[in-house]
């Protein structure tokens, strides 16, 4: 199912000459009414009108988190306020927060794209969709209950929190559909769970999980657990949030916008191109945003392109899950290690929780990495011995997969903190 044939199934032909002339227009713009983008332009002696080939972007300079940072609230804004219609922000762990804004179009562009994803995921007009995002400044809330009502379905603007009532909404008002992150929705199973109600008997079929990175197994493990079909949408604020890409009801990569994102795919290090499907940070050019258009926004989110076509008939480029952010990606003793990657090797084995934390010391001039993990209460009252042999499965699981050694330590089921928005899963004590 589609919500805009006409786009979603463009020949790749169409959709590249589209993209040209959408990004010339955009470069214009921006060069007209963004001094930064003016200035930045200026510098490098580029001519935003000069542009013939979608590759010419890569003359083109950056625009970083701190780029955005530096222009705080609104000095990267190509209209005048007076038709900004609204504003989001996100506002990170670090460092102040960025600022981004929406003219009407734009308002009505990114509820159609997020309608897209919705329908991709199998959500239809007859639709019940429990929003459990964040309703403020977090993109989450608005950008998926402004999709859901252009999709026509019926739309419980619930935002975070409030578990049990959550659930009791969701048994009372027959929800279908549940939005919000996959750790969020970890935590609904297990209250659920807590709180005597069987999922099967309730209506649930479809879960439009993004926000934060998760793995395959998660998803398995949602699915088994929610008595569901859960999918993966990507988006960012400093992009326009959620609507950036998503899964169709193959699950298997999210379908990228293209008609309004252009995607470069990049190592992290040279900036150059990767081969084709090779993992590289997500770049964006916005190609039709009005209020807050951005070149080649450096996500810092790292993923590959698939190449093959889906057999839904989309005819735009996938991504394929996350694999995290540059930035959450862990040294170990020079070993790279996504917290990702540590999720999928807990879940392969028996006896273990899917809740855990990953701790990173230095002692004496070495890297150590601590897995907190949770298991189930029969392992946990059991004898030392039983432990040890689960601490060592886990382990070996662990220097296999990743390459490297760690210390494991088992806790109690339900010690660890809980998610209501994005997890955070990982204490960096290193002092660098
Ligand atoms: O998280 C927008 C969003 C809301 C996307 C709801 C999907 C659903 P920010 O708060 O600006 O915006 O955070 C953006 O979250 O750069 C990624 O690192 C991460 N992220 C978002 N979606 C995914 C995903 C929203 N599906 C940052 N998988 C991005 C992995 C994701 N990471």
């Amino acid at each position: 199912m589609y919500w805009q044939r006409d786009f979603e199934c463009m020949p790749r032909a169409e959709i590249e000459a589209l993209q040209l002339a959408r990004l010339q227009k955009t470069l214009q713009r921006v060069a007209a009414h963004v001094p930064f983008y003016r200035n930045a332009f200026a510098a490098l002696k580029l001519d935003a009108g000069a542009v013939k080939t979608l590759d010419d972007i890569q003359r083109f300079p950056f625009t970083l988190k701190q780029d955005l940072r530096d222009n705080y609230p609104y000095g990267l804004f190509a209209v005048p306020l007076r038709e900004v219609v609204r504003v989001h922000s996100s506002s990170g762990t670090t460092g102040i927060a960025t600022v981004v804004g929406y003219t009407r179009n734009d308002i009505v562009t990114w509820s159609d794209l997020v309608a897209r994803i919705l329908c991709g995921a199998g959500v239809t007009p007859d639709d019940v969709v429990q929003i459990a995002f964040g309703y403020g400044l977090f993109t989450g809330g608005f950008g998926l209950h402004y999709g859901c009502e252009r999709l026509g379905a019926s739309v419980i603007p619930i935002s975070a929190g409030n578990t049990r009532r959550q659930i009791q909404i969701m048994q009372d008002f027959k929800t279908t559909a549940l939005v919000c992150t996959p750790s969020y929705a970890l935590k609904l199973a297990d209250v659920m769970m807590d709180m005597g109600i069987n999922p099967n008997g309730l209506s649930l079929r479809v879960g439009l999980f993004g926000a934060e990175p998760w793995s395959e197994a998660m998803r398995q493990e949602l699915n088994a657990r929610l008595g569901i079909r859960a999918t993966d949408n990507y988006g960012l604020s400093e992009v326009m949030g959620p609507g950036v890409a998503g899964e169709c009801e193959e699950c298997n990569g999210q379908h990228i916008n293209e008609d309004h994102f252009l995607v470069e795919i990049l190592d992290p290090e040279t900036l150059q191109p990767v081969a084709p499907g090779e993992i590289g940070e997500i770049v964006i050019t916005t190609l039709t945003k009005e209020a807050f258009p951005v070149i080649r926004y450096r996500s810092r989110d790292l993923a590959r392109l698939l190449p093959e076509p889906c057999a839904c008939g989309r005819t735009f480029k996938r991504i394929t899950r996350l694999l995290g952010r540059s930035d959450d990606m862990l040294i170990i003793k020079g070993v790279n290690v996504f917290p990702t990657q540590i999720e999928s090797s807990l879940f392969a084995i028996e006896g273990t929780e899917p809740h855990y934390r990953l701790i990173v010391d230095r002692e004496n001039n070495e890297d150590k990495l601590t897995v907190m993990v949770e298991v189930n209460e029969s392992i946990f009252s059991d004898s030392m011995k039983t432990q040890k042999t689960l601490i060592d499965a886990i382990r070996q699981g662990l220097a296999s997969d990743l390459g490297v050694g760690v210390t494991v330590k088992l806790v109690e089921e339900k010690t660890l903190e809980r998610f209501e928005g994005k997890a955070s899963r990982v204490i960096d004590n290193r002092k660098f």
